[in-house]
């Protein structure tokens, strides 16, 4: 078992697709063990994105993430973090394939809808800042049909 950090981005939650985006992780299999909107503060995004703070695209990311709400999730399941990211689909929206959540919704390589974590150091470091607190511990029973044994 794994557990991912996904976010919606302020582009996502404009065009109103938290519902949907939700909806495919959770039909998937996979379980909510966090969610919580924010706007987030130039900090919080610094962070997050510290890695890619020598980048060119940088301050505009920053300025993006920040400038209205977005949606953080955690999500727990069964190599959770690259289920997810195969949900999201690759960075530039243009280039994902059908039936990713880029692929059907975004044009994009900066508004691309939505984040996931890209690995299990990646993910342990995002919920840790995004889910001070911690996620949620809970049995879903539906978990019983979508594993075999
Ligand atoms: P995130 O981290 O948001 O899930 O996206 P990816 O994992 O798919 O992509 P990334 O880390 O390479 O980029 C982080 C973030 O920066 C934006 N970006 C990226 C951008 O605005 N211009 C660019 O040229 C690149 C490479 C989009 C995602």
């Amino acid at each position: 078992m794994q557990t991912t950090f996904v976010m919606v981005k302020p582009d996502g939650v404009q065009r109103g697709l938290v519902g949907d985006i939700i909806k495919r992780f959770e039909q998937k299999g996979l379980r909510l063990v966090g969610l919580r909107q924010l706007v987030p503060s130039t900090e919080l995004a610094s962070t997050h994105y510290a890695v890619h703070s020598e980048r060119p695209f940088y301050p505009g990311l920053l300025k993006f993430i920040t400038s209205g709400p977005v949606v953080a999730m955690a999500w727990r399941g069964v190599d959770a973090i690259s289920v997810a990211r195969n949900i999201i689909g690759p960075t530039n929206g243009r280039e994902a394939g059908p039936g990713t959540i880029r692929g059907d919704w975004a044009m994009d390589i900066g508004h691309n809808i939505i984040h996931g974590s890209d690995g299990e150091d990646t993910a342990e470091f995002e919920l840790g800042l995004w889910f001070p607190e911690g996620t949620i511990e809970w049995t879903r029973l539906a978990e019983e049909w979508v594993y075999e044994g």
